[in-house]
């Protein structure tokens, strides 16, 4: 089946889903951690959900910050440092730039890593619906500090982790972002070998509370990477400037885009755009992600975000 250039995608699709975008004006999409996998960055599931052999949904909840805030803050560090090192990809700079070409295209996305900003997409057409790695704000309940946009690296000198080579290797083959992972961890664990399971905390430095950032403003808190924990809810202005849009009127088209899409309520947003008439298109590395069972007339493009993005919005935007 001939395919467009080197994308893989089936011709016929192209054309289809090119004719339908160039009548869409309502467009929502939801992105998730495939989106940035060929940046280099690991995403959630499988090997890349392991952070030293901890699975990363655990680090994320406000109870392991409780308990260990060390190991947590060590975890988000770390990622903090990934992501500064990591660049926006070809699909970061095309969804950017076809919300600039579509003021009513509206991007929710569950990524904390900043490459979406990085690539200049429109700020009031990007919804971040789990917070960012880049503001940090006070755990006491009585004091309001947040400091936004904080790049600094590593925030405080005991989160210096060991001064290595970041192990991201946007690779030409690996586009889930999992053999990246690998080499992180390896990186990481100074270990050429698998990581050894059996050693849990694979010789996590433990980090005194008094080390760790301190809230400057009350001096009765330490400071935590702004971002949404499991069991919290996502930030209350986000979710209302995107309800408004969606009770705006009909939706022609929603883009989901590298995201496993069973993190809620963030997913929910997939039925709600189906709800209010959308055609669904999914870009996914894995043909088995499908949010829920597709439609006819909807599109699923299997492959690299970085790839196939690009790729489906060129006869809107350009070569990118
Ligand atoms: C809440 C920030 C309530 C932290 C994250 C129903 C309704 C409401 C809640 C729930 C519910 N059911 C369950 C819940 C609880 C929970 C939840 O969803 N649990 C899951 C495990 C079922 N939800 C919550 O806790 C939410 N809070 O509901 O609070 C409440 C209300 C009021 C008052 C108090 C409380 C909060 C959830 C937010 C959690 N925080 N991130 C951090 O990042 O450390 S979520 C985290 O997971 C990231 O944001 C990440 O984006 C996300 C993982 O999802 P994906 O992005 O999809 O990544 P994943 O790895 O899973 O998949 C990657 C995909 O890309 C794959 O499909 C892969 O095939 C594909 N891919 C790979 N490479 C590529 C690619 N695609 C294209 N190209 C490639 N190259
Ligand atoms: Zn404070």
């Amino acid at each position: 089946m001939p395919s467009a250039e080197n994308s893989g995608i089936p011709a016929a699709e192209l054309q289809r889903f090119t004719a339908y975008l160039r009548g869409c004006k309502r467009i929502l999409a939801l992105v998730g951690a495939g989106l940035s996998a060929s940046s280099g960055l690991p995403t959630f599931r499988g090997a890349g959900g392991l952070w030293r052999s901890l699975d990363a949904t655990a680090l994320a909840t406000p109870e392991a910050f409780e308990r260990t805030p060390g190991l947590v803050w060590q975890f988000y560090s770390y990622r903090r440092h990934m992501a500064l090192q990591a660049e926006p990809n070809k699909a970061h700079y095309a969804l950017a730039e076809l919300a600039r070409k579509n003021e009513d295209f509206i991007t929710l996305s569950q990524n904390v890593d900043g490459l979406s900003q990085r690539a200049n997409h429109p700020s009031e057409q990007l919804h971040l619906l789990h917070g960012t790695l880049f503001d940090i704000k006070c755990t006491n309940f009585y004091c309001d500090y947040t400091r936004e946009n904080e790049f600094t690296d590593p925030i405080v000198p005991a989160l210096d982790i060991p001064k290595l080579d970041s192990g991201l290797n946007p690779s030409a083959v690996d586009k889930t972002g999992e053999e990246a992972a690998k080499s992180m961890r390896e990186a990481l664990s100074g270990t050429q070998t698998e990581i050894d399971i059996s050693d849990a905390n694979n010789q996590i430095p433990e980090l005194d509370a008094k080390d760790l950032p301190q809230c400057p403003k009350c001096n009765d808190g330490l400071l935590r990477p702004g971002v949404v924990w499991f069991g919290e809810a996502l930030p209350e202005k986000t979710m209302n400037t995107v309800d408004e849009w969606i009770a705006a009127g009909t939706i022609d088209l929603c883009l989901v885009i590298g995201t496993s899409a069973r993190i809620w309520p963030a997913a929910g947003y997939i039925h709600e755009a189906r709800s209010k008439g959308a055609r669904i298109a999914v870009c996914n590395m894995d043909p088995k992600d499908t949010p829920g069972e597709l439609h006819k007339g909807d599109w699923f493009f299997t492959g690299d975000a970085g790839v196939i993005v690009p790729e489906i919005f060129k006869s809107i935007i350009g070569e990118i």
